[in-house]
């Protein structure tokens, strides 16, 4: 592991390497105990680089076998070799020369499953960001781009597919037992989109023909016998190399595209190069093992990864402060295909709850950090909701600032000037400003500047004038390390809703750029006075959420229920219902915390059954619609002194007065929800099973008993039922007899899939109750449970630290115990996962002052110990400071 030097990185420091590295062979001869990997990298000194240079490869923990210069042993004081640097101080004066490289690795050791490791049998590798440097020395630096040939060499029997980046170019055997296979990628590429696997896997093939008729040779390996459960992610793979064609006009570049599913895996997938590796959990779907919410999840990293191969590979990043370049726009590119394979304006609702869910929170906290860093001293802390999800709404404003006619002008040029480079987010940027003809540089501080920016807004109307008159105002709260904010331009999409529901038309306006229903905010405050406005409308702003900041609008009750009645953005509906509902929870935690009895409005109450039985809205909105605003959602907008039992009391409350107030109509609604037709997981059937299943927890309480969940539970026909059946009984009803017996049959079913399993883990994870840490430590000794498998891990303790509030945030301080004795363990073999699971932490300063004495206790030991992955030192500092 690497241990902390304190090292920081800056972006000011980059500088262009003095050598180049074009060509790159490597051979690898596999064994899991030892795997011998021979590179012969083809040297280049850069033009105007000095000629005695030193040159420094880079190494993770390598050993080095054998070391020679253009063909001969390289004498013992020509060079020094540790396990993190390979140093010429004096490499030859050619311009050109050739280093052969000999390295042992032990794949099946790897626990930290960077560079070349083994899961379940089957050899793989993850190279980004420095994983590539666990396998070899190397320039491991994004602007280096190699062409690669790669040779593989492993057991026939055991290992009989071999795989790596590019094209197939000759396979044969080596004596009887062995065999070899030599794999060609024509595009210069960075290291850290090497791949190779190799195993015994099955497969499920499938042929693309491309925009220009070429055919593409797909493939998608898993498991043998998992094939049937490949079939959906294969489609999805299909959908999205047609979409990219029709909509940003990229075409394939291989005469093969291969995914591989593996079941060690630290995140989701990964795009290398013309073989994208996956998490099986991203891969494997039908309806008896997978839920809707994987199907969805399944088709959106299948594109994002696909869509990388022109954002982020033929593209690629200059340097890792670059990262947003290729992340946040892929997101914006896998948000866009869903929206169209889907409902568009339920996936923005889905997407802006999970940006303020987890990049608020970073934003507001602790490990705030720009869209593109400037600084970093672990990168892999640094693939973060902010680079991913915040960077991916700053390119959906350049459209909505460009317009979508120029934004696609501005993405061609991008392409055009840029294949096969490695570039910076100025020039993305450049390349908008140059298509649209424009000035960004004010804009561009999306990318620069740190923190959700608040707009309040009020608004008022003259009737005498017949004018509308809205001030608003911007700030930027302060970041660590970035104490003064500049002012941003926010684009603002608003209408002036008139009483039938209607936008109403007005003459003129002043006091800011207004641009297709666009107010451009740039200045801190704005008074825009709208003139000929013959009747009062109610503002509906930010619509479609087109800007990612907080908003406190001065707005009566009564405006927001019409507006969550009328606004013909579907998005401001929810919108405005979602903050009735949060500022409603916010008064009945504070009564709570009072010692009050928490009430709601009727008319709130009653707006929700109304929208829930509102026939002309689509099921999955509807469902949206009753979901309230989660605990962690409704701290984030308390901000301070935060109370987690006094939340979960009042959301209890409030979900129970939904219950019971729209009990009758939710029957009916239920009911009449029941799906005859066969299983799809197309968005239609899964919108009303996500209708039916909020409903189900809706009747469970109004009933007070279990008995609704339970039949759902012993009837459902399909995974998404019944784990929201077993949901229900478990978070409600966890004490009864028909949980313990329905969460026994769920893990007798389903104890060799441990995929479905991971459900099993999850909703025990998220029980609220004092109970649930005890409950975790003991579930940690099933035998299905390992702390060497990253989704067992997520599954388990990720789930039980992000999204339990009152168990992690148990008063006493157990929760906080628990996760940081898993940190620590895990620390030790893989300080990637295990710096991912102390961020639960971030917010600590927000609690209320005993839990955040506990978490600050907590947080200082773990800082204090000795030997600290670079990873982990990185979040635990920052996360103190
Ligand atoms: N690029 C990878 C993530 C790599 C994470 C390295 N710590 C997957 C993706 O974003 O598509
Ligand atoms: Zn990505």
């Amino acid at each position: 592991m690497r241990r902390d030097s304190g090292q920081i990185f800056r972006l000011e420091d980059y500088r262009p390497s003095d050598y180049l590295i074009p060509e790159v062979a490597l051979t690898f001869r596999l064994a899991p105990d030892e795997t011998i990997v021979t590179a012969v990298l083809t040297v280049e000194r850069r033009d105007g680089a000095p000629a005695d240079s030193p040159l420094v490869l880079d190494g993770d923990g390598l050993v080095l076998a054998a070391f020679s210069v253009d063909g001969r042993k390289a004498q013992a004081d020509g060079f020094e070799a540790s396990p993190d640097k390979l140093t010429l101080a004096r490499p030859p004066r050619a311009q050109r020369f050739t280093l052969t490289i000999e390295t042992r690795l032990q794949p099946s050791r790897n626990k930290a499953l960077m560079g070349l490791y083994v899961s379940n049998g089957v050899f793989c590798t993850q190279c980004e960001a420095e994983g590539f440097r666990r396998i070899t020395y190397f320039l491991d630096r994004p602007d280096i781009l190699s062409v690669y040939t790669v040779r593989i060499e492993a057991a026939r029997a055991e290992v009989p597919l071999l795989l790596s980046n590019g094209n197939p170019v000759e396979s044969g055997l080596i004596g009887e037992d062995r065999h070899f296979a030599v794999w060609h990628d024509p595009h210069p590429k960075p290291s850290y989109l090497f791949a190779l696997v190799a195993g015994d896997l099955g497969a499920v093939k499938d042929t693309f023909t491309t925009a220009s008729g070429r055919t593409v040779d797909l493939a998608i390996y898993v498991e043998h016998g998992k094939e049937p459960r490949a079939t959906y992610a294969m489609d999805a793979l299909k959908r999205s190399m047609r979409w990219d064609e029709e909509r940003f006009g990229r075409e394939y570049d291989l005469d093969v595209f291969n995914i591989v599913a593996v079941s060690d895996f630290n995140m989701g997938a990964m795009e290398n190069k013309g073989l994208n590796v996956f998490n099986d959990k991203y891969v494997l779907a039908d309806e008896d093992t997978a839920t809707d919410l994987d199907f969805a999840n399944i088709e959106a990293i299948i594109a994002h990864e696909y869509f990388h191969n022109w954002t982020g590979n033929r593209i690629t990043c200059r340097d890792w402060f670059q990262l947003c370049l290729k992340e946040g726009l892929t997101v914006f590119r896998d948000h866009e295909f869903s929206a169209d394979q889907r409902s568009r304006a339920v996936k923005r609702i889905s997407e802006v709850r999970t940006l303020r869910a987890h990049q608020f929170p970073e934003d507001q906290g602790p490990l705030a950090h720009p869209v593109r860093p400037r600084r970093y001293r672990e990168i892999n802390n640094f693939y973060t909701a902010t680079v991913y999800e915040k960077g991916s709404e700053v390119v959906r404003m350049i459209r909505t600032v460009l317009g979508a006619e120029a934004f696609r002008a501005g993405m061609d040029l991008y392409f055009e000037r840029h294949d096969g480079q490695a570039v910076t987010i100025e020039d993305f940027v450049k390349a908008f400003e140059d298509a649209a003809g424009r000035d960004l540089s004010q804009f561009a501080l999306w990318y620069h500047q740190a923190g959700t920016p608040n707009v309040a807004v009020a608004w008022r109307y003259d009737a005498a004038e017949r004018s509308f008159t809205v001030e608003i105002e911007q700030s930027v709260p302060p970041t660590p390390s970035e104490s003064r904010k500049r002012l941003m331009h926010i684009p603002l999409a608003f209408g002036l809703v008139g009483a039938d529901g209607a936008d109403i038309r007005y003459a003129d306006v002043e006091g800011a750029a207004v641009e297709n229903g666009v107010i451009h905010v740039r200045k801190r405050h704005h008074t825009v006075r709208f003139t000929g406005v013959d009747a009062r409308p109610v503002l509906s702003i930010n619509r479609g959420f087109s800007a990612p900041v907080t908003l406190s609008i001065e707005s009566r009750p009564q405006d927001r229920l019409f507006l969550a009645r009328h606004d013909s953005d579907p998005f401001s509906r929810w919108q405005a219902l979602n903050t009735l509902f949060t500022d409603a929870l916010i008064a009945a935690t504070r009564k709570l915390r009072g010692g009050g009895q928490p009430d709601f409005p009727d008319d709130l109450v009653s707006a929700a059954a109304e929208l829930a039985g509102d026939d002309a809205l689509e099921p999955a909105f509807r469902a949206l619609a009753l979901t309230l605003p989660g605990e962690a959602d409704v701290a984030r907008e308390i901000g301070e002194n935060i109370d987690p039992d006094a939340i979960y009391g009042a959301r209890s409350a409030l979900l129970t007065a939904i219950a019971r107030a729209g009990r009758d109509g939710f029957e009916g609604l239920y009911a009449g929800l029941r799906d005859n037709a066969p299983f799809s997981p197309d968005a239609e059937g899964a919108g009303r099973r996500a209708m039916r299943n909020a409903l189900l927890e809706y009747l469970a309480l109004a009933q007070g008993e279990p008995a609704p969940a339970k039949r759902q539970f012993d009837d459902a026909d399909n995974m998404t039922d019944r784990a929201a059946a077993l949901t229900v009984l478990a978070h409600h009803f966890h004490d009864t007899e028909d949980s313990r017996q329905a969460l026994a049959r769920f893990e007798e079913q389903y104890r060799e899939n441990p995929l479905v399993l991971d459900k099993w883990f999850q909703i025990q994870a998220t029980v609220p109750s004092p109970d649930t840490v005890a409950l975790i430590r003991q579930l940690m000794d099933h035998p299905h449970f390992s702390l060497t498998n990253p989704n067992r891990v997520r599954a388990l303790i990720g789930t039980f630290a992000m999204a339990n509030q009152t168990a992690f945030h148990a008063a006493d301080g157990s929760g906080y115990r628990l996760v940081a004795d898993i940190v620590m363990a895990l620390e030790k073999h893989n300080p990637q996962v295990a710096a991912r699971l102390a961020t639960a932490f971030r917010s600590w300063r927000s609690l209320e002052g005993g839990r955040r004495e506990k978490a600050r206790q907590i947080l200082q030991e773990m800082a204090q110990r000795e030997d600290l992955s670079r990873d982990l030192a990185d979040i635990v500092e920052r996360t103190l400071a």
